[in-house]
C-alpha cells in the first residue's frame, strides 16, 4: 500500500512538474514573441513595460516612497522584476490547469492577455500598434500551450514497465486522447485513475516510466519553443537598438553660449576625500522619473509647442531652439522624494533657451499664473509662472556638463527652473509649455497628492564621515554640502552630541542657484558620538530641525550620522 502512495505521489509531482514547465515555456514564448514585435513597431509595446507602467501610475503615494527608500535608483528593476514573477507563476498555473483541461490554461492566458492590451492602450504615449506585441505574444503562447500540454499528456500516460515497444496500447491510446481530468471526480482517486491500467502483475506495481520516445517527445517539444523564446526575445533586443537616439544624440553639436557662466570658482570644490563633488559628473546625476524605458525622441522630429493664455501659439523645432541666443548656468536640481540625508540631488551646468523669453515670444495674456509643462512620456509639470518671469534662469536647456543632454536626463530638451524641486520645474523629454492657471488644471503628481506648488527646501548632508564609521581620535574633517537653490547658502553649523552649535568653513558660493560645500574640522575624542548638521539660507532662515516626511512637500529635519572614534 506505501509503494502504491509513494507511486501516487510521485505520479502527482511528475504531472505539476510537466504543467509548471509547459506553463514557463509558454510565458517564454510569449514574452520572446512579444519583444520581438516590438523589435518592429516600438518599444513602448513591451507588455511586461506595460504593465509597469499601469502599476507606476497606480501605485500609492506610500508604496512610492518604500519602493523609492529601500531599492533606490533600483526601484524599476524591482518593480520588473515583480512582474516577472507575478507573469511567470500565472503561467505555471496555466500550465498545470492545461493538463487537467487545455481550456482552463487558455482561459489564464486569456485573462493575462486582456490585461497586457489593455495596459499597453491606457498609455499616453502608445498607439494602437503598441498593443500588436501583446497579441503576437498571446497567439503564439496559446499555440506553445496546446503542443506542449498535448506533448505532457503523452509523456505522462504511464504503462507496465513490461512494455517495450513504442506503440501505444489501447489502453494508453485512450487515456492519451482523453484528458485526466475529464474522469469523474469520483475515479479520480482511485488508483489507475490518472490513465492507464497498470498491470498489477507487474514487478513494481502502479505506473512505471512512460515510454522514452513520448517523453522525448516533450522535451523536444520544450526545447523548441524555449529556443523560439530565446530566438525571439534576442532578435527583439536587436531590433529594439533601432529605436535608440543615441546615434543622433551623438550628432548634435551644441553652439557656444551667448551668456556664459562664469568658471566655477576654485575654492567651490574642498579637497575633502568622499565630499560629494561640486559639478555631479553627468554618469552620477540621480534619475528619477515614472519611465521603466528611456523615452527616445529623436531631435529632428521633436518640437516645442507653446500655447494656453497665449496671443501666438507657437511651435519650434530643435534646429530654431538651437538658433536662439543660449545662456550657460550651475543650478542644484533636488527630487521632493530625497529624505534627510538622501542622494537625489546633484549640481550641473546647463546650457539652455532662457524661458521667459520663449514664452514673451507668444505673448503672454493676463490672468495665468501657471507653466503646465508636458513631456513625450506624458509627465506633466505646474510651475509658478511669476517664478519664470522673475529674472532667475528658468531654461529650456538642451546641454549638460558640456554636452548634449544624456538620453535619460531628457534629450533633447528639458525645463529647469532654480529652486523648485523637480516634480514641479524639471520637466523631461519636453515638448510643450501650456499658460494657465493653478485653479483650472493640475499636473501628474498633484493629482496624486503632492502639493502643487514646492520651493526646495533648505537641506544640509553630511558626507564625511560615513554613518557608523570607525573614525581616529584627534582632527577629523566632517564635510558635506547643503542646498537652498535660488536663495543661498550663508552659514552650516555643526552639533557634537546635541551640544552647541559650530560654525562650519564654507566653500566658496558659485551664486545662489548651486548647493554649497563646508567643513568642519572635529577633535574627536574616544566613544560612540553622534554629529548633526544645520545650514541657514541666503536670507537668514535656518533650516528646521521638524522631521517631516517627503509628502505632500519635501522632506525636513537635520541630517545626522553616528560614528565611533578610536
Ligand atoms: N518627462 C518627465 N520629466 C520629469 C519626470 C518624469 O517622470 N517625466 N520626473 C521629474 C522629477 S520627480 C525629478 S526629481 C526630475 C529628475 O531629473 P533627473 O532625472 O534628470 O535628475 O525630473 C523631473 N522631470
Ligand atoms: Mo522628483
Amino acid at each position: 500500500m506505501r509503494t502504491v502512495t509513494t507511486n501516487r505521489r510521485r505520479i502527482a509531482w511528475r504531472r505539476l512538474l510537466a504543467g509548471a514547465i509547459s506553463g514557463l515555456l509558454t510565458a517564454a514564448v510569449a514574452l520572446g514573441v512579444a519583444q520581438l514585435v516590438a523589435g518592429i513597431t516600438g518599444p513602448l509595446g513591451s507588455p511586461v513595460d506595460a504593465i509597469g507602467a499601469v502599476a507606476i501610475n497606480h501605485t500609492p503615494i506610500p508604496v512610492k516612497e518604500f519602493a523609492i527608500a529601500h531599492f533606490g535608483s533600483r526601484d524599476k528593476d524591482a518593480l520588473v522584476t515583480g512582474i516577472l514573477v507575478v507573469l511567470l507563476a500565472a503561467a505555471a498555473v496555466a500550465g498545470t490547469l492545461a493538463l487537467r483541461r487545455l481550456r482552463y490554461g487558455l482561459a489564464v492566458l486569456a485573462v493575462v492577455g486582456a490585461a497586457g492590451v489593455a495596459a499597453a492602450v491606457s498609455q499616453p504615449a502608445t498607439t494602437a500598434v503598441d498593443v500588436v506585441p501583446t497579441l503576437a505574444g498571446m497567439t503564439a503562447a496559446t499555440i506553445a500551450l496546446i503542443v506542449l500540454t498535448r506533448a505532457a499528456r503523452a509523456a505522462l500516460t504511464p504503462v507496465s514497465p513490461s512494455v517495450t515497444n513504442t506503440e501505444p496500447t489501447p489502453g494508453e491510446r485512450a487515456a492519451s486522447l482523453v484528458p485526466a481530468g475529464a474522469a469523474p471526480p469520483a475515479a479520480a482517486d482511485a488508483p489507475g485513475a490518472l490513465g492507464a491500467p497498470a498491470s498489477p502483475a507487474a514487478p513494481r506495481p502502479g505506473p512505471g516510466p512512460a515510454p522514452g520516445a513520448s517523453r522525448r517527445r516533450f522535451l523536444i517539444t520544450g526545447a523548441g519553443v524555449a529556443a523560439v523564446a530565446a530566438a525571439g526575445g534576442g532578435a527583439g533586443q536587436l531590433l529594439l537598438g533601432r529605436f535608440s537616439v543615441a546615434g543622433s544624440r551623438s550628432q548634435v553639436r551644441l553652439p557656444a553660449p551667448a551668456v556664459a557662466a562664469r568658471a566655477v570658482p576654485a575654492g567651490a570644490q574642498l579637497r575633502v576625500p568622499g565630499i560629494s563633488p561640486f559639478i555631479t559628473p553627468s554618469g552620477q546625476f540621480y534619475r528619477v522619473d515614472t519611465d521603466l524605458v528611456v523615452p527616445q525622441v529623436a531631435p529632428d522630429s521633436w518640437t516645442l509647442r507653446i500655447d494656453g493664455m497665449v496671443s501666438r501659439p507657437v511651435e519650434i523645432t530643435f534646429d530654431q531652439l538651437l538658433r536662439m541666443p543660449l545662456t550657460e548656468a550651475d543650478i542644484t536640481l533636488v527630487c521632493v522624494s530625497n529624505v534627510v540625508g538622501g542622494p537625489y540631488a546633484g549640481n550641473a551646468r546647463w546650457l539652455g533657451v532662457p524661458l521667459a523669453g520663449l514664452l514673451r515670444r507668444a505673448g503672454l495674456r493676463a490672468g495665468a499664473d501657471q507653466v503646465l509643462s508636458t513631456g513625450t512620456d506624458g509627465m506633466t509639470i505646474s510651475t509658478p509662472l511669476q517664478a519664470v518671469l522673475d529674472g532667475r534662469t528658468a531654461l529650456v536647456a538642451v546641454g549638460m556638463n558640456g554636452q548634449p543632454l544624456p538620453v535619460a536626463h531628457g534629450f533633447p530638451a528639458r525645463m529647469l527652473v532654480p529652486g523648485f524641486y523637480g516634480y514641479v520645474s524639471a520637466t523631461k523629454w519636453l515638448t510643450r509649455l501650456t499658460v494657465t492657471t493653478f485653479a483650472s488644471q493640475r499636473a501628474y503628481w498633484t493629482q496624486r497628492g503632492y502639493a502643487a506648488q514646492a520651493p526646495i527646501k533648505t537641506e544640509s548632508r553630511i558626507d564625511v564621515p560615513k554613518p557608523l564609521a570607525q573614525v581616529k581620535a584627534g582632527r577629523t574633517a566632517v564635510a558635506g554640502v547643503a542646498w537652498a537653490p535660488h536663495r543661498g547658502i550663508s552659514a552650516v553649523e555643526v552639533s557634537v552630541d546635541s551640544g552647541p552649535w559650530h560654525r562650519a568653513t564654507l566653500a566658496a558660493a558659485d551664486g545662489i542657484d548651486t548647493w554649497r560645500q563646508w567643513l568642519w574640522a572635529w577633535d574627536a575624542e574616544p566613544g560612540l558620538h553622534s554629529l548633526r548638521v544645520r545650514a541657514t539660507d541666503g536670507a537668514g532662515a535656518t533650516q528646521t530641525g521638524q522631521e517631516v516626511s517627503p509628502v505632500p512637500d519635501g522632506a525636513s529635519g537635520w541630517d545626522s550620522v553616528v560614528v565611533t572614534v578610536t
